[in-house]
């Protein structure tokens, strides 16, 4: 029996995903566009819950006003008959022309003027269709060349952006949050903010600091060698995780935009198993939307982009199903217990006690035995295989 999707697990997509037409650097379209009052449908009758959008998905540049609120009109309409919400939206500031040196911090500084008015319109948009998170990637945020970019000076203009967008949000009342998605490269050589580590940092120095946080993709982080689960905690610990992009990424490459699952599928179980229960209970550790960013492949007809779609949401329940599995078998309590696992979370000096107790403490150090203590090992292998085990549907 596979599971089968339901608005409660919180499913969402891009309407840039399903809605892709795979024209690619090296070839032409080889689907023809998908109307989003489709994708609307489609998506609610696969279990879906939410769907997102960069402004110029769903109104194409340079639409007229008119044409702009036709077009809204009708998708609003097509939200209400399926019950389908808008979670998250986002503004597409990196495939106008205009935008080739970046919107925040183009060099030239009419860009960046404009980059903001489109921001703030679609800000608006955002906020009447009832979404909670603004995401930010910059992918034309970056340079090649090297004297070609002050980063110091373009970091100033990213967070002067954020600044006044943040000020307009609170302003208005809208209570939407934001989230910075970082990527390493591609489109630009090199992009600002390339991963979640280095956005976090850059969040600190905002005004508005408590209200944006990150939005990391499976891909991003793994194409540039990092741990995604990892990166995930971390932003957990911060308490930034305002949105969360899952896809597969097979190592250091291109942005393949695959299938959530199909490509590192152990770290897909691990970030699975961290998001569901990794919480302070055991229960899930976030509440966000489960959205997929992915690219249904270039090889796939109109069918192949629904079963695509469907694939995601089944991994995810699957990968669910199993690590619930694993975190209920005795034999995997055994395993942590014996790597000491709970033991991290008990703090290193005691409440009472400061540096001059530790100081004082003769069995901390002069009567400590490190090769003793250095002797016996942690069992991480037998414990990392149980995970295996469970993964692959053998753990019972
Ligand atoms: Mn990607």
């Amino acid at each position: 029996m596979t599971p089968q999707p339901k608005p409660e697990d919180r499913f969402s997509f891009g309407l840039w995903t399903v809605g892709w037409t795979a024209r690619d650097m090296f070839g032409e379209a080889t689907r023809p566009p998908l109307d989003p009052v489709e994708a609307v449908h489609r998506l609610a009758e696969l279990g879906a819950y939410g769907i997102t959008f960069h402004d110029d998905d769903l109104v194409p540049f340079g639409s007229s006003d008119g044409d702009r609120a036709k077009i809204i009109t009708s998708f609003k309409k097509a939200l209400d008959e399926t019950g389908l919400v808008v979670p998250m939206v986002t503004t597409n500031t990196f495939f106008h022309p205009v935008f080739k040196d970046g919107a925040f911090t183009a060099n030239d500084r009419s860009v960046r003027r404009f980059a903001l008015r489109k921001i703030l319109r679609n800000l608006d948009l955002g906020a009447e269709l009832g979404a909670r998170t603004f995401v930010f990637w910059g992918g034309r945020e970056g340079a090649e060349s090297h004297a070609g970019k002050d980063v110091r000076a373009a970091l100033d203009r990213y967070r002067e952006g954020l600044d006044l967008l943040a000020q307009y949000v609170e302003d208005q009342g809208y209570g939407l949050r934001f989230a910075i998605e970082p990527k390493p490269n591609e489109p630009r050589g090199d992009i600002l903010l390339p991963t979640v580590g280095h956005a976090l940092a850059f969040i600190e120095t905002l005004e508005h600091r408590d209200m944006v946080g990150v939005n990391p993709e499976v891909g991003h982080e793994q194409m540039a060698g990092l741990n995604f689960a990892h990166g995930i905690a971390q932003a957990l610990w911060q308490g930034k995780l305002f949105h969360i992009d899952l896809n597969g990424q097979t190592g250091p490459r291109f942005d393949q935009d695959l299938i959530f699952g199909h490509g590192d599928l152990l770290n897909a179980f691990a970030l699975v198993d961290l998001l569901e229960n990794g919480g302070p209970s055991g229960g899930p550790a976030y509440d966000g939307p489960r959205h997929f960013d992915y690219k249904p492949a270039r090889t796939e007809d109109r069918e192949g982009v629904w079963a695509s779609a469907a694939a995601n949401m089944e991994t995810y329940l699957l990968l669910k199903e199993r690590a619930a599995e694993f975190r209920a078998d005795p034999a995997v309590h055994e395993a942590l217990e014996a790597s000491k696992v709970a033991e991290l979370s008990v703090p290193t000096l005691t409440d009472t006690e400061s540096y001059a107790d530790l100081l004082r403490d003769r069995s901390a150090f002069e009567d400590f035995g490190p090769d003793a203590a250095g002797h016996p090992g942690y069992g991480y292998a037998h414990l990392n295989q149980l995970a295996v085990r469970h993964l692959i549907g053998v753990g019972k």
